[in-house]
Parts: structure tokens; sequence; C-alpha cells
């Protein structure tokens, strides 16, 4: 039996990332909890991505796990609490991908505001010498509201701040140090915005925050960005929200069941979908990718993490 630590992969990893730890450890790909159980005796350590995280199942069937390795920012898919019990050291990749993130959030508030995609769509199927196109909306002089006021929170609303739009922020707490308005109530932030973009962290706490409530709050001409964790909102409101056009559109990263998502948001026109992309740029992913290797590294070689959660 190899004297290397076993490292169980749940999610797929880069090549490079598995070239460097294979010089340390001995891979394991998960493939299913049957399959788990025989392997299950050596793995001491898991690579998984933030969506994933570690479900119950895995983790109670790995008496001998020590730590685990995010390929991202979120652990709202670990049980910190179990793991903190079993003495389980977790950390993410804080601090590579914030930049991204907040670019993808602007990324679909300009594309759903200018309509760039159902114009693309017009222009490809040759109707612009036949007919005018809808005038889209501008980003001057509009009011962002960002729920969420993290570094990804934060981050976006520099950017918007850019673009001449008008920042409130709803969080947990104020955050005096940053330069914008702390709206403490959700609901009156959605009133307030004309776009409302999500940056909170997954969860029970933010589970189905955005309800139909807060979507009415928004009202016909407002725009919803998310690009947290598709648990905060309520997807059967959004969807009826968008249908009725209670609300104008929709910029969604993040679904709920992801990536067997509600099929009812393809026959949206006013919503641009993206398929968890907000990070998933060359940069930042060999970032991420390095981070998650060195952090397994650093905990095999001297017990210590570089970016520790717990
Ligand atoms: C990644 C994420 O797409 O950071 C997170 O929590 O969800 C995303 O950045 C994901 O972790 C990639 O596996």
């Amino acid at each position: 039996m190899s004297s290397r630590p076993g490292i169980l992969t749940i999610d797929p990893i880069l090549p490079f990332m598995k070239e460097r730890l294979e010089q340390f450890f001995d891979l394991h790909p998960y493939t299913s909890l049957e399959e788990l159980k025989v392997v299950a005796p050596v793995i001491r350590g898991i690579t998984t991505g933030g969506g994933s995280g570690v479900p119950a199942a895995i983790m109670n069937a790995l008496p001998n796990l020590e730590v685990v390795s995010v390929n991202g920012v979120g652990t709202d898919r670990i049980d910190l609490q179990e793991a903190k019990r079993r003495n389980i050291r977790v950390a993410t990749t804080q601090g590579t991908l914030t930049d991204d993130v907040a670019d993808m959030a602007v990324v679909l508030m300009m594309t759903v505001m200018r309509d760039v995609v159902n114009n693309d769509r017009f222009v490809r199927a040759g109707n612009w010498p036949n007919s005018p196109l809808p005038l889209s909306h501008s980003l001057t002089k509009k009011k962002v509201g960002i729920a969420g006021f993290g570094h990804i929170g934060q981050a976006i609303a520099k950017r918007v701040s850019a673009f001449g739009m008008e920042v409130a922020y709803f969080n947990s707490h104020a955050k005096p140090e940053t330069a914008y308005r702390f709206e403490p109530n959700l609901k009156a932030l959605a009133e307030w915005c004309d776009v409302l973009i999500l940056a909170v962290s997954g969860g029970p706490r933010s589970a189905n925050m955005i309800n139909d409530d807060v979507l009415t709050c928004l009202g016909k001409n407002g725009v919803l960005i998310n690009i947290a964790r598709g648990t905060v909102v309520d997807e059967e409101a959004l969807l009826v929200a968008l249908k009725e056009k209670r609300i104008a559109g929709a910029g969604l990263d993040v679904f709920q069941n992801e990536p067997n998502i509600n099929p009812a948001f393809f026959a949206l026109p006013n919503t641009v979908l993206q398929a968890h992309q907000a990070s998933a740029t060359v940069e930042t992913r060999t970032a991420m990718g390095n981070l998650v290797v060195e952090n397994l590294i650093a905990y095999f070689t001297d017990g210590k993490l570089l970016t520790p959660v717990i």
C-alpha cells in the first residue's frame, strides 16, 4: 500500500493541477459512493469546487479525512460544523476570484440592459435591413442595489460607480469604512434600485432571500443579477415574475439544481443565462488551481493551510 496520502477529487481538476498533485499524492477521482467505499480508508484529503462542496454522504464515508481544499470561495455545500467536530481543516481560494466574479456581474448587467443577446440574434437572423430594434436602457444615473457587501460586492460597487451609477448595499452589518450607503432592509433596497445584484454567500441564512415580495419591490423596470448562488433566489417566484414581466429582466450565472436547471428559463427572452462561469477565466482558474494544490502540499508538509477557513 502507498504511503502517500490519498486525495479524492470531487470535481474534475485541470491537467496542471493533476500533474503537480500526483508528485505528492495518490489521486482518486470521485465516481460513486459504492466505489468510494473501496478506497475510503486511504483518503486523507479532498479537492472540490465551491458549487459541489462535500456532500454529507461523502464526508461520512471517509473516516480518515483531514483536509478539504476548495477550488472556490463558497463553503455553503460543506458542513463546517461537522468538519470542525471531526477536526477536518478546510481551505478556499479566497482572494483569487474577486475581480472576475465582479466583472461577470457587470457583464450580465450590461448585457441585459443593453439587450446585447437579443440584438445579436436579430443581426444573425438577417433582420437588420427589415425592421427597427426596440431601444435598450442606459446604465448612467441608474441605481444599483448590492445584496452582500464582502469583497465581491465591494468590487462590483467600484465598477458600477465608474459608470456613473448610484450604489447602496444590504448586508448583515454596515461597512462604514466604505463610501457607500447601507440599507438594512432588503425590500427597501429592491424598491429603491433599478438593478439588484446578488453577491451574498449561499447557505441557510440567504436561502430564498429573493422571494416574490422582494421581486415585487424591484418592480417592472427592475433587473436582477445573480452571481452568488442559485439557492439565494426562489426560482419559481423569479420565473413567474420574468414571464409576467413583473420585473424587466435577469442575468443569471447560478441556479438551483445546477447544471440541470429548470428548462422554463430557456424560453425567457428577457433573461441572460450563464453556466456558473464567473470565475472561469484562464487567469483566475490558474491562480485558483495553484492555491488548491499548494494548500494541500502545505498541509501535508507542515500541517498549515495557506488560506484556511477552519
Ligand atoms: C467556482 C464558486 O465556479 O467560488 C465559488 O464558490 O462557486 C466558483 O468560483 C467554483 O468553485 C468552481 O468549481
